[in-house]
């Protein structure tokens, strides 16, 4: 089952009809597995669903031309144009629906996302790219409405700079930038900011980029006179027509029932976008919901009867036949047997799909049960144990869950015994959680021989010659090696082009390397980190600026929802390995003296988050992740670019190793972890301290994802027996994070002589100017000041109290 996207100009009556009927079969398998697919989740055997009925048309219009290379991004209704391209079969749709952990089964995410979340492959099982020019190609859906936008936009602008850069190998991933992105988005879900902000970036870039939206007038239960002003998206988008003065976009229009029309729609908007590199943007109107909005509700609840009237006489799909009927290109009896067929042909391949899904865990059921019985036989509490042997054996169709949590609660009976058929039960659940565990936790982060972690250290070499020089020197004659090296580097941000940002930290680099690969952006951080997320997909190697940490929060739902959980959710069949660059730490104000990683170290799991001290440490994080494919944010710090610094003779070369922490002072009494700007302030108390005989050790944390792998931290409270945290963050920001990593999985609290304690900023947002910083943020005088607290309570003689 698939389209034939070869539309030869001389076609005959014969082939024209197989086509039009395969077109139709495509249609009606789509409609029916909805249907299914609805009763599946009624009868329980699936969770939820949400399918594409309803917009099966434009869909077969679009996959015909949709051509190998060429990408889409796009949303839970797209089921017929993934089955039209050939990668989405009944059972697969099924199995995606049953959340079949087996990746081999749902291609889509191997049971992580629900149904209707749709993917392709781009790595091999190796985690290698495969070659995307021959195949047609998916980006991994998300479910936040809107939220596939911004990498939609860099996946456009891929193909911009696949043409126009000729020096990076593209085989694997551009045919001279013809490939088209091709985005579908509800109409409801175009009030999003982030809809807006990428149309606004597209216009501007000039990207090959079509973005259909869906029309069925809803989103959920609301009417778009609530959600689109002038009801009409095309309408509103008016201004960005292009005309004869300005550049823009196509703007078409077409109804979502009408084959001929969308065909021919669909082509021109593939030449205008595939030829001239333009966006356009296809309004498809007057589409339907047969079966309401998803399987959570009815629609009959919120339409009017006159509007379910008409979407009953305009549902696409009927429309479709009686037009097939009308112009006698089939009979209504050929149409009714491809009707009964397709019925016969889904109903099948959906019980295909519930055994794959269902008879492993029944044979897992059985082996469990064999053990929880022979367990019983000889258990004193036997009355209990079968009764929750009883209670999973009436299971018919069991998940794993049943199975697991029997013979947990079975364990609860057996804690008094001491049998072999006891240590059986305890062999087989926590071999089975081996098993298990992994189907839904691994891949967060990239396991591929280029993993970050894999990467050691390169240390800087200094020579007779290495100056004394702005850090700021450091970091754009790094990257200057970077670009020379790396022809698939681009970097860009807002002022980072002309200026070379505004800490030139990239002066000069334009000028040397040409506006595609180091440029300025429109302020749009949501829009940037999609275009890295895009570019990233296709090969290239991108490297987002944000121009403040502070600014990070535009640009955090993004990161969150799709970048970081990317590899986790495509089951490692997609990898972005965009490098964020931002600043923070320490300057003046609510706005730009922000650290609130603790609301990034949260929401952005599946993203490494680094944070060097200084430029050098800094640069050394950029060359190791240039070699890895792990996805990551660096925060430079703000103050430090005017700081000197000794320049590595070895620049590009250089590496900070991560998840490695770094003791920057040895010392023998407590320990005293943080990070970033903060350190030199705590060095700065440290020199306080010895004054009053206090040697503390302070450790550089400089990788808070991945944290202090080799476990140096503790080996340090090992020593000293006392721990303090410098971060800040707001209380119970960055330190809870970092605490929870030493006690939970360093296991300190057995050498502890003292309650382990956490100095942090106020919890409002730091005031304007000097004193609001000392007031807001902790200061050297705080440091010194807790420190020299600890050791009074203990040692009150000695260190008679302070104040
Ligand atoms: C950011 C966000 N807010 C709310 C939701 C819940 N939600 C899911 S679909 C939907 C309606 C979308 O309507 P529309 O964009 O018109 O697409 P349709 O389902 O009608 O095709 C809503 C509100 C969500 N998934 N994401
Ligand atoms: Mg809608």
């Amino acid at each position: 089952m698939q389209i034939k996207n070869d539309l030869t100009k001389d076609i005959t009556f014969e082939d024209f009809k197989t086509e039009v009927l395969n077109d139709y079969t495509i249609a009606v398998t789509s409609r029916e597995c909805s249907l299914l697919g609805r009763r599946e989740v009624l009868t329980g055997k699936a969770k939820f669903g949400i399918f594409g009925d309803g917009k099966e048309l434009p869909q077969l219009a679009w996959a015909k031309a949709f051509q190998n290379g060429d990408f889409r991004s796009g949303y839970y209704r797209d089921q017929t144009f993934m089955m039209a391209i050939g990668k989405l079969s009944i059972e697969q749709f099924f199995s995606g629906l049953y959340g079949n952990t087996d990746i081999k089964h749902d291609p889509m995410s191997a049971g992580r996302q629900m149904g209707g979340h749709f993917t392709t492959h781009s790595l091999d099982e190796n985690f290698n790219w495969k070659n995307l020019t021959q195949q047609k190609n998916s980006s991994s859906d998300i479910s936040p409405t809107g939220a596939q936008m911004p990498r939609l936009l860099g996946l456009a602008q891929a193909s911009k700079v696949y043409r126009n850069l000729t020096d990076i190998n593209s085989e694997k991933f551009s045919n001279s930038g013809n490939e088209v992105a091709w985005g579908t988005i509800g109409n409801a879900s175009t009030s999003e900011g982030v809809f807006f902000e990428t149309i606004n970036a597209a216009g501007v870039l000039q990207v090959p980029m079509v973005v259909s939206v869906w029309d069925d007038e809803y989103g959920i239960s609301v009417h778009a006179k609530h959600h689109t002003t002038k009801e009409n998206i095309s309408e509103v988008l008016k201004g960005f027509q292009r005309d004869s003065k300005h550049k823009g976009y196509e703007i078409l229009r077409v109804k979502g029932w009408d084959y001929v029309e969308l065909i021919n729609t669909y082509q021109k908007a593939s030449q205008l976008a595939r030829i001239e590199h333009i966006p356009v943007l296809i309004h498809v109107n007057e589409l339907t919901q047969p079966q309401g909005h998803s399987t959570s509700g009815s629609h009959e609840r919120y339409k009017s009867n006159e509007r379910l009237k008409w979407e009953k006489s305009y549902d696409c799909n009927m429309k479709f036949r009686d037009w097939i009927i009308s112009n006698d290109i089939a009979t209504e009896e050929e149409i009714t047997t491809i009707d009964r067929n397709i019925k016969k042909e889904v109903k099948a391949a959906k019980l295909k799909a519930w055994k794959d899904f269902s008879e492993p865990i029944k044979e897992e059921k059985n082996a469990a049960l064999k053990l929880m019985k022979t367990a019983a036989a000889s258990a004193s509490q036997k009355v209990f144990i079968h009764k929750i042997i009883a209670q999973l054996e009436i299971i018919h169709e069991p998940l794993r869950k049943d199975i697991l949590s029997a013979a947990r609660n079975i364990l609860k009976y057996l804690i008094q015994e001491n049998t072999p058929a006891k240590d059986k039960l305890i062999g087989w659940i926590n071999a089975y959680f081996e098993e298990i565990q992994p189907k839904y936790s691994t891949l967060l982060y990239s396991e591929s021989e280029y993993r970050a972690t894999n990467i050691s250290e390169v240390l800087p070499v200094f020579d007779a010659t290495s100056k004394m020089v702005d850090g700021r020197v450091i970091l754009r004659d790094n990257f200057d090696k970077i670009l020379s090296k790396n022809p698939e580097v681009l970097i860009f941000g807002e002022d980072t082009g002309t200026i070379g940002d505004v800490n030139q930290g990239l002066e000069g680099l334009q000028e040397k390397y040409g506006e595609m690969r180091v440029s300025d952006t429109g302020i749009r951080e949501a829009t940037i980190i999609g275009q890295g997320i895009g570019m990233a997909l296709r090969g290239l190697r991108p490297i987002a600026e944000i121009q403040y940490l502070d600014y990070m929060v535009y640009a955090l739902q993004i990161i969150s929802d799709d970048l970081s959980t990317l590899h986790y959710r495509t089951f490692g069949k997609q990898k972005a390995p965009l490098i964020i660059r931002t600043r923070g730490h320490r300057l003046e104000g609510i706005w730009h003296s922000g650290s609130q990683l603790g609301g990034i170290l949260n929401l952005i799991r599946g993203v490494y988050v680094l944070v060097p001290r200084n430029m050098t440490k800094a640069a050394g994080f950029y060359n190791t992740l240039l070699e890895s494919d792990q996805p990551a944010m660096v925060v430079e710090c703000l103050n430090g670019y005017r700081l000197k610094e000794k320049e590595p003779a070895n620049l590009g070369e250089f590496k900070t190793p991560v998840g490695i922490v770094e003791t920057i002072k040895k010392g023998s009494d407590l320990t005293i972890v943080s990070y970033g700007s903060t350190l030199r302030i705590v060095e700065q108390a440290a020199k306080s301290l010895l004054e009053v005989d206090i040697d503390v050790e302070i450790i550089d944390i400089q990788s808070l994802i991945p944290f202090d792998l080799k476990k140096d931290i503790s080996k340090s409270v090992e020593n000293t027996n006392r721990l303090l945290i410098v971060d800040e963050d707001v209380p119970g920001g960055a330190s809870a994070y970092i605490l929870n990593e030493i006690l939970e999985h360093q296991n300190i609290y057995q050498n502890l002589d003292s309650k382990p304690q956490m100095l942090t900023a106020k919890e409002h947002r730091p005031a304007y100017g000097t004193d609001g910083d000392y007031f807001s943020k902790p200061s050297a005088d705080d440091v010194f000041e807790v420190v020299y607290a600890m050791f009074h309570e203990v040692y009150p003689t000695s260190y008679p109290k302070l104040r």
